[in-house]
């Protein structure tokens, strides 16, 4: 079978429809793509997965087994398994949570290839998911095939992360094979067409993405009106730092001498207040005046995730009276809008920020693809409050946002409950955050000024090598 007959027969068992069509993420496409039908064609499972396997010659790295992105890829990639006596792993999308069940089934050695298989690839974010669990369990990634590329910036979201995506087609060429067929009309070629450019996500940045004017932190914060970014951008200026230490301790105490010692080499402290045993409101008093003294910001670290209404008394009342003290804090996006309009009517008169947490460090987290993609959307459109985003890089590139990267530590690795750490130079230099959150890299230190030190040099040297 050849490609065009493969679109014709996809098209003919209604794997790809026309019409209006509203996306999981909000979006309206006048394309569908759903493969699962195939399943319910043998005949036509085995020419996909024979197409997926050619494609699968151009591989550049070597690979020992195969792993299908779970769900509509898995009996595709059994198909090559078995026809071509390739072993497979299993992907189970079920273990996030479940900390005892096996995340990749099968067997494999540290260090293995394995070559990924997808039928469809929008922004390219199921298929990372899968490289990540993948490489959790020391399986290396370097290629993937995918049956149908909906150009919506797959190939250069995998390109950043170092893997190539091989695919059959893509979807201009499906539509022009079902033009030429008087499958479609030239009215949903071109709708099909705007749609694609229109729809494109954008990759992240890296080095060679960035615009070549890198905005000094000094000249961001003459751009932006938020007083607390002007603020922040100006004190990483003055006091030649983008460190924010996590102060993740027990008491009081604990707390305030930490912050006394490193105070000189930090823009901004980040607290969990309810970590404390012996709050009292004396605590934030001296808090505050050290973060004067050394001329630092407050962060609480709340992470507001409840409804507008809750979510308003939790950062105002209650024991910690979080909105007297914090300049920034942080919320999740998943109770939607609400979450952002009820901590504003807080914070907004006290001219607080707050960050929305559009990724996280933890494997296996669900803040990735359309929610990353839905939580810029929200930030964007309530730019008076929320001033940029804990992410594991730069997600857009307004210059009066910031992102602020957590799980950073000197040398990569990960601890026993989850925590992914990446060094200050990839967080900075290669994937364009503005700022490192570090925690036990400093307070667990032998010498945490020492180690505050080398943090607060090996983040800004990796900013001031991004400047012209
Ligand atoms: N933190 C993360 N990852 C995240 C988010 C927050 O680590 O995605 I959102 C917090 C948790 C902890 C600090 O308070 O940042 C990191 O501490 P360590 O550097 O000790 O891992």
């Amino acid at each position: 079978m050849d490609l065009e007959k493969l679109i014709l027969e996809l098209f003919a068992v209604e794997g790809i429809k026309f019409g209006n069509y509203t996306l999981k993420s909000g979006i309206e496409a006048p394309v569908y793509v759903d493969l699962r039908v195939v399943i319910s064609y043998p005949k036509l499972m085995v020419e996909v997965s024979n197409f997926l396997w050619e494609a699968a010659k151009k591989a550049k790295g070597s690979f020992k087994t195969i792993c299908g992105v779970p769900y509509t890829a898995l009996p595709l990639a059994t198909c090559i398994s078995v026809k071509e006596n390739i072993p497979m792993l299993i992907r189970r999308k079920e273990a996030k949570g479940y900390g005892t069940k096996k995340l990749i089934e099968g067997i494999f050695n540290e260090g293995d290839g394995c070559l990924i298989i997808e039928d469809v690839c929008t922004s390219g974010s199921s298929v990372l998911d899968t490289v990540q669990a993948l490489n959790s369990v020391g399986i290396a990634v370097t290629d993937a095939v995918v049956l149908l590329d909906r150009e919506q910036g797959a190939v250069d979201m995998l390109k950043y992360e170092n893997i190539t995506l091989h695919s059959i087609c893509k979807l201009s060429h499906v539509i022009e094979v079902l033009e030429k067929h008087g499958k479609i009309d030239s009215d949903m070629v071109s709708k099909v067409k705007t749609f694609i450019t229109e729809n494109r996500f954008k990759p992240p940045s890296s080095i060679d993405q960035l615009p070549k004017k890198v905005l000094t932190y000094g000249e961001r914060s003459e751009l932006c009106t938020h007083p607390v970014t002007k603020e922040l951008f100006k004190i990483m200026h003055e006091k030649e730092t983008n460190l924010v230490v996590s102060a993740d301790l027990k008491t009081t105490k604990e707390v305030l001498q930490v912050l006394k010692k490193i105070g000189p080499h930090i823009c901004m402290a980040k607290t969990h207040i309810d970590i404390i045993e012996d709050y009292n409101p004396e605590f934030v008093t001296q808090l505050c005046e050290i973060a004067k003294k050394h001329n630092f910001l407050l962060f609480e670290d709340r992470k507001f995730a409840d409804i507008g209404n809750t979510v308003k008394l939790q950062y105002s009342s209650g024991l910690y009276r979080i909105s007297d003290w914090a300049h920034v804090i942080n919320a999740h996006s998943v109770p939607g809008e609400g979450v952002v309009k009820g901590l504003k009517e807080v914070g907004l008169v006290k001219d607080r920020a707050c960050l929305l947490i559009a990724e996280m460090s933890s494997l296996g987290n669900l803040a990735t693809g359309d929610y990353t993609v839905a939580t810029i959307k929200m930030a964007e459109e309530n730019k008076d409050f929320v001033v940029g985003f804990i992410s594991q890089k730069k997600l857009c590139d307004d210059p009066t946002l910031v992102h602020m990267t957590p799980g950073v530590k000197l040398e990569c690795g990960k601890d026993s409950l989850g925590q992914q750490y990446l060094t200050p130079d990839e967080v900075i230099g290669r994937r364009g955050s503005d700022i490192i959150i570090v925690g036990r890299g400093i307070v667990q230190a032998h010498d945490i000024v020492k180690a505050a030190k080398a943090y607060q040099q090996a983040g800004y040297l990796a900013y001031q090598q991004l400047l012209p």
